[in-house]
């Protein structure tokens, strides 16, 4: 299988993150990276598809504000990592905003997010990763892997939020779909669930979003993931959220996963982009699922027996120790 990273995606490197009332390390570390590295072997640098394919899915202002954040933020006379603190929650009206704080504010939905100076050179070569994965894919390969890194299922068209600045799995999707493939599917089976994914997508009905994930009720994000979250629209039915309680071990996941995988094949795609979490591991230090090493390679041969092309990109999964292991037993079961 081709694997694909950019070495820009190291440099992003917040130092702490708000976590429960305290600040603690930041679990989305760059060490993340070489645990992967470690155990999946050499990597291919991605070609740089320029700005176009992020901005299908992601708007100009939003491009510029990550930009722009951490020189803001500075000039603003503060140190360190910027952080939203205040949010225009529930639909406030568009304003000309230009103070950093309200800026970032209007770009996020979580303080757990920092932007620092390299939040967009990092996310921008994550997201030349998955863009060549798919191209790979779209080429000819069965299947091909993006160490994105940082993740990017949290994102939205204009906000960051859940450690993730620009959707990869969204951009990877409308990159197949710009290619010509009518229908696209998205798979997301990272612990958490893919809000910035489903929101991109709602409002469409040539990509099916199905995820696999932690119920809202008890866990981040909590605003997005119910069952009764099915699509808007154009895009009704197009979505499918299969929440699940804390303690799920494989047989619940297994069977969650068919579900998803048995609405996907009545949808028909062209194409599949896997949205991959090694959270839902057993030992994750932020997260209640049970699955175990081996049983990632189970659920990676249950997606590859549908046959579709498959793009495969890296979200969360914060158990550095383990990581590689965890995503390499997923590759090895394509
Ligand atoms: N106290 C991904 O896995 N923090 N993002 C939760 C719990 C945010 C996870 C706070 C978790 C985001 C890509
Ligand atoms: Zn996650």
């Amino acid at each position: 299988m081709r694997l694909f990273f950019d070495d820009a995606q190291r440099t992003h490197a917040p130092a702490r993150e708000l976590h429960n009332g305290a600040f603690t390390a930041y679990a989305e570390t760059p060490a993340r990276i070489d645990a992967i590295l470690r155990a999946i072997g050499p990597v291919e640098a991605p070609e740089d598809r320029g700005e176009a394919p992020i901005l299908a899915v992601h708007t100009q202002a939003y491009a510029a504000f990550l930009k722009d954040a951490a020189r803001l933020w500075r000039d603003a006379g503060r140190e360190g990592d910027a952080i939203p603190y205040a949010f225009p929650v529930r639909g406030r009206r568009p304003l000309d905003l230009t103070r950093i704080d309200a800026l970032i504010g209007a770009h996020s939905f979580d303080a757990t997010t920092p932007i620092t100076a390299e939040a967009w050179a990092a996310s921008y070569g994550s997201a030349q990763s998955a863009l060549a994965a798919t191209h790979a894919v779209l080429d000819g390969e069965r299947a091909a892997f993006a160490l994105c890194r940082p993740p990017g299922h949290h994102a939205g068209a204009d906000y960051c939020g859940g450690y993730c600045h620009l959707n990869t799995a969204a951009i990877a999707a409308q990159a197949a779909r710009d290619a010509g493939i009518a229908r696209v599917a998205i798979l997301d089976i990272d612990y958490h669930h893919g809000n910035g994914t489903q929101d991109i997508f709602a409002g469409r009905g040539d990509v099916f979003y199905a995820s696999v994930h932690a119920d809202p009720k008890t866990d981040y994000p909590f605003y997005w993931g119910h069952a009764d979250e099915t699509g808007e629209g154009e895009g009704l039915g197009t979505t499918l959220n299969l929440p699940l309680p804390h303690g799920t071990r494989i047989e619940a996941f297994r069977a969650a996963q068919s579900t998803a995988l048995d609405a996907i094949a009545a949808f028909d795609p062209g194409l599949l982009v896997v949205s991959f979490g090694a959270d839902t591991w057993e030992g994750d230090p932020i997260s209640h699922f049970a699955l175990t090493t081996p049983n990632y390679a189970v659920l990676a041969a249950d997606i590859a027996a549908r046959g579709w092309p498959s793009v495969i990109v890296m979200e969360g999964g914060y158990a550095v120790d383990a990581l590689g292991h965890n995503v390499a037993s997923f590759l090895s079961g394509f």
